[in-house]
């Protein structure tokens, strides 16, 4: 098995020879703040785009609605991208504009800086907008151990007394603020970051948001859906936190005894009869908590026994599938919606989990049930901003959530994630350990690459989203300890 590397000198090594990060920053970005410009260059033909891809959707019927017309307008907007290059962006050697790594750096660098008045409303999302740009960063190859120090302070002002992590100081804690700031810590890595979580008041956090239908809410009182049921699970994983429940937990109190406790069931009641995933039983299917149920059952198991076991396979794969859109070759969230670059991740990401239960085994014949040349297309010809940046569609503004999760895409269309049941066979089968079983190939060239080595991003770890490697290191580290 291979293990590929990105480019070994990045642009900002290249720039780093003559000026400092912030230097470089100011010096290429000069006073555009957050923006982009919308308005396209002249258009240059791209050599490469299949003609078979510009027919439109077979599925497309004749009744028109209000989905329909703003399908066909968002079409208009993205075609001029897929068959020419509005931007002049040099192109690869598939005739396809190359990834513009160094302008996403140094957007992703500027996300991390201070944001203007009107960001106050942001306030609660700090610890994604930290996520988002560090993940980002390193997915383009980017050190970002400069970021140690003040990841590791932003994070302890943000650390509730009572357990878990809110926005920043003072606000309550929240499981989407826990996981996005548990994530940032173990992506900066080292000692004084793990050591700054307090795992035990973590473990009373999570166990108070443990439900005795067995799902989780967002917080105290809040929600209950599969992305609390995901996130909680990902850092019960990662800190190698104990699976009794404390006393204090909602489940607890009616006998419940783990974190596990009736969870895979209630994942499987989110499946729907579309055969998506919804965000709790009876909601819509949406791909974004595909990734969470998928990412969750990947925790708890191998996804062959635990998709098998708990969800309808054919039907989630029919579904999955139905997600990526022709022509543009990116995925929508749901049915009858937009393609959105976000989804390059969200369910993009979800192939390698699906697959993994599909191919059952490391010496499973690679299964092709989805079209990685044309995310890739999608992502590198109408996601990249003008100036740096991954966006949602063409006419939209680039952003740190769709540069991270765009850049989580391509790396899903890039490289072939398998599941090896023998790669910590020869350790104890320590409690959630079944994620730390992945291993990572290069995609063949028969899967119809589109993409140059310089386009190549970085492997991510399929189900926790950050460097290959960093979660193992968390783990390992964790598990070190005594309970707390
Ligand atoms: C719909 O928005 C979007 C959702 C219903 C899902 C949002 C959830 C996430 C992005 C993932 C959360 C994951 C974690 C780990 C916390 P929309 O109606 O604007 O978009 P659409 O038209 O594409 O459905
Ligand atoms: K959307
Ligand atoms: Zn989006």
């Amino acid at each position: 098995m291979t293990t590929p590397q990105a480019p070994s000198q990045s642009p900002s090594t290249r720039l780093q020879e003559h000026l400092t990060p912030s230097q470089q920053i100011e010096e290429l970005s000069d006073s555009e703040g957050f923006e982009d410009t919308m308005e396209p260059a002249t258009t240059q033909p791209l050599p490469s785009f299949p003609k078979l891809q510009m027919f439109e959707s077979p599925l497309r019927d004749e009744l028109v609605t209000d989905s329909s017309e703003i399908e066909t307008e968002t079409l208009d907007d993205i075609l001029p991208f897929l068959d020419g290059n509005p931007y002049n962006f040099e192109l690869n050697s598939f005739g396809v504009p190359k990834l513009q790594r160094l302008e996403h750096i140094i957007f992703l660098h500027k996300a991390l800086r201070t944001y203007p008045a009107q960001f106050a409303a942001m306030d609660a999302a700090r610890p994604w907008l930290l996520y988002w740009s560090l993940q980002g960063l390193t997915c383009l190859n980017e050190d970002v151990s400069e970021y140690r120090e003040r990841v590791t302070y932003t994070f302890s002002a943000a650390q509730h007394p009572m357990g878990g992590f809110g926005g920043g100081h003072g606000q309550l804690p929240h499981l989407a603020g826990s996981y996005a700031a548990v994530l940032s810590l173990i992506i900066v890595g080292g000692k004084e970051a793990y050591d700054m979580i307090d795992r035990k008041t973590m473990w009373h956090f999570l166990g108070n948001m443990k439900q005795a239908d067995g799902g989780f809410t967002m917080a105290p009182g809040g929600e209950e859906d599969i992305r609390g049921a995901f996130c909680a699970m990902v850092i019960v994983a990662l800190l190698n936190l104990p699976l009794e429940l404390p006393p204090t937990s909602p489940a607890r109190i009616k006998g419940d005894e783990t974190f596990l406790t009736k969870l895979p069931e209630w994942i499987s009641r989110c499946q729907t009869f579309e055969g998506g995933i919804g965000a709790a039983p009876t909601n819509e299917a949406h791909g974004a908590y595909a990734f969470c149920a998928l990412g969750c059952l990947a925790l708890l198991g191998s996804p062959e026994e635990m998709l098998n076991k708990h969800l309808d396979v054919p039907a989630l794969l029919s579904w999955l599938a139905s997600r990526q859109t022709q022509p543009e070759g990116g995925f929508q969230g749901r049915t009858n919606k937009l393609v959105d670059g976000c989804y390059s991740h969200w369910v993009g990401g979800c192939w390698a989990i699906v697959e993994a239960a599909v191919q059952g085994s490391k010496d499973g014949v690679g299964a092709r049930l989805w079209r990685r040349e044309g995310l890739a297309r999608y992502i590198l010809a109408c996601c990249q901003g003008q100036k740096g940046g991954l966006r949602d569609k063409p006419g939209k503004y680039p952003d740190a959530y769709h540069t991270c999760y765009n850049l989580a895409g391509l790396s899903a269309a890039q490289h072939r994630y398998v599941y090896d049941y023998e790669k910590n066979s020869g350790t104890t089968a320590a409690p959630l350990s079944a994620a730390f079983n992945w291993t990572v190939a290069d995609v063949v060239e028969e899967e119809g690459k589109i993409w140059d080595r310089e386009d190549t991003v970085n492997i991510i770890h399929p189900v926790f989203v950050v460097p290959w490697g960093q979660a193992e290191a968390a783990r390992k580290y964790f598990e070190g300890k005594a309970e707390f």
